[in-house]
């Protein structure tokens, strides 16, 4: 019973539930791509770029719970660990694989194109193992399939990205076939004194305490929980909220939501409710400087229960030996009523009220708009931007999602993550909403939407310039070059493609416009939104001026 190593590590991928890969061709993986192609558990995705690559996978692994991504040597691999941190710090397992120099050149003295031109071809896997949870380098065919295993099952395991290195004439060397997958899916049993120990914690802090709150955090995307979430809240009785970057992670049409708490820039009421409570289960939550409005935005410690992807933290004590799912089920069935927070009613967020047909197009009318087309059955990704704070304040039926990345805030992140989230979710409507200084950066992968037909929807928010710089620390680096965004589109079509590109100006441009991107289901339509510079949310003018208050601090003196 033997295989390859590439046809192993393909077969594997397809085992946990890829569909497809993501691909930059280059010599040194190209014998990998054949063996990937010929094994073909998953379908081989092209991108323009490995930066974009990684892009893809970050957002194909935040819709399927696991990506992997192909890349070669150097050239490649070092443009895709932007992506790499990005899944890194936003806890998705994406498998990272390199092609290598061939076996004999290493130790060899040989002088390689693609590497920085001395003989030592192991910088790579050395810059890579800060920023993934498992580096493997592959040196010989009999290794590679505990090597491949080990990578996969640390990355499914701690939500983090992984790497593997196969070198270019190792790729279709004979290795032993795939044993049971369950080795690599099955997940550790919890320690069983541990867990039931942090519930008796939790048990203690819930009933010394009269008005708690659940507060949810990015990091729930990565637990693979959040369908837990609305039983638990139904047990306890209180009321829900969640942090910017876990947008949608709760339904917002169950009567337990009260808004998203963001300090200063919460929804109507969240701030009050959450800062009023004496008990707040944070789950998954990443308190950084964006999230907690430069430092402001701080709970007591005392009045906090902090559940982690792999322990709890409560009444002073940690407790680990469980995952956050083992914790949360068990907390499901035993966990006390606290209806005391959800005496507070949800507040209801402003309204807009619709612009007249021929009135110039607004931000407001804009994100009204959006916010109409998206229904249950809605991925909404969001870019680093005033996008961020537009999300923020939609009011989304239950099963729409939002996807951002506040954790790595990598500006051209979305175009391929919506790529991605795209493949990986064929059955939802995607709508990507990004600024005009994001796109920039990765504009080139709407032409792989072009080539594989996605319909998503982009909505080019045309602000002319960087406007959450702007807001942060104005100065000329915040205004860029313009550019013909709709026209794009027409040259990524070339001679067959189906996407559509639009330009809105006035509210009932937008609306024809939003009605012909629906039509259109062969391939993306971007809606360039020409909007004026000083227009934008007021949560962004005041998060950003507390953010860059924080960023000015004065260094301590002794
Ligand atoms: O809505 P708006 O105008 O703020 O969005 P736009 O036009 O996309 O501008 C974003 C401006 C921005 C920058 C330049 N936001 N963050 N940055 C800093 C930055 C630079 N490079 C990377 C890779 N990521 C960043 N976040």
């Amino acid at each position: 019973m033997t295989t390859t190593v590439g046809q192993y590590l393909s077969a594997r991928l397809g085992q946990i539930g890829l569909k497809h890969h993501f691909a930059v061709a280059g010599d040194f993986n190209l014998i990998l791509l054949d063996e990937l192609l010929a094994e073909g558990s998953t379908k081989q995705i092209y991108s323009c770029n490995e930066l974009n690559c990684g892009y893809s996978a970050e957002g194909y692994g935040r819709a399927n719970g696991a990506a992997a991504m192909v890349v070669t040597f150097s050239v490649g691999a070092l443009s895709a660990m932007n992506a790499i941190g990005s899944a890194y710090a936003e806890n998705v397992p994406v498998i990272i694989v390199s092609g290598a120099p061939n076996t004999n050149d290493h130790g060899s003295g040989h002088l390689l194109h693609h590497t920085l031109g001395n003989t030592n071809y192991g910088y790579q896997a050395e810059m890579m193992r800060h920023i993934t949870c498992a580096t493997e380098v592959i040196f010989s065919a009999d290794n590679a399939p505990q090597q491949i295993d080990n990578a996969i099952r640390t990355a499914l395991r701690e939500r983090k990205p992984a790497y593997i290195e196969i070198p270019c004439n190792l790729a279709n060397a004979a290795c032993a076939a795939p044993g049971p997958v369950s080795s690599l899916l099955s997940e550790p049993a919890a320690d069983p004194a541990s867990l039931e120990a942090a519930l008796e914690e939790t048990g203690r802090f819930l009933y010394a305490r009269d008005k708690v709150v659940l507060l949810v955090g990015s990091r729930m995307r990565a637990s693979g929980v959040i369908d837990l979430l609305p039983a638990l809240a139904d047990r306890m009785g209180c009321a829900v909220t969640v942090m910017a970057a876990a947008k949608g992670f709760f339904p917002e049409d169950h009567p337990a939501y009260r808004g998203v708490y963001w300090g200063e820039v919460s929804s109507p009421g969240a701030q009050e409710i959450v800062e009023g409570a004496d008990g707040i289960l944070c789950l998954g939550p990443i308190f950084n400087d964006y999230a907690t409005v430069g430092w402001r935005a701080t709970l007591k410690p005392e009045n906090t229960l902090l559940a982690d992807l792999h322990g709890i933290t409560v009444n002073g004590r940690v407790f680990e030996g469980f995952s956050i799912r083992q914790y949360l089920e068990a907390l499901s069935a035993r966990a006390p009523r606290r209806a005391g927070s959800a005496e507070t009613p949800r507040q209801p967020l402003p309204t807009i009220a619709p612009a007249p047909r021929d009135a110039r197009l607004t931000n407001d009318e804009m994100t009204r708009q959006i916010n109409a087309l998206v229904d249950g059955n809605t991925t909404l990704t969001a870019e680093t931007g005033d996008s961020w704070f537009n999300a923020v304040r939609m009011d989304l039926p239950g099963g729409a999602k939002v996807e951002s990345e506040m954790q790595w805030g990598s500006i051209g992140w979305s175009v391929p993550a919506a790529l991605g989230g795209a493949l990986a979710a064929p059955d939802r409507r995607h709508v990507l909403m990004v600024g005009d200084g994001s796109f920039q950066l990765t504009a080139q992968e709407v032409a792989q939407m072009v080539r594989y037909e996605l319909p998503i929807i982009i909505f080019l928010v045309n602000n002319h310039g960087y406007v959450i710089e702007i807001k942060i620390h104005d100065g000329p680096y915040n205004y860029i070059k313009n550019w013909d965004y709709a026209g794009l589109i027409a040259a990524f079509n070339a001679e067959d493609g189906h996407g559509l590109g639009l330009r809105a100006t006035t509210a009932g441009e937008l609306a024809g416009a939003i009605e012909q991107a629906k039509a259109n289901t062969r391939g993306p339509t971007l809606i360039e939104c020409d909007l004026d510079r000083s227009d934008c949310t007021e949560t962004l003018v005041k998060w950003g001026t507390k953010v860059a208050a924080a960023n000015s601090r004065a260094p301590k003196v002794n």
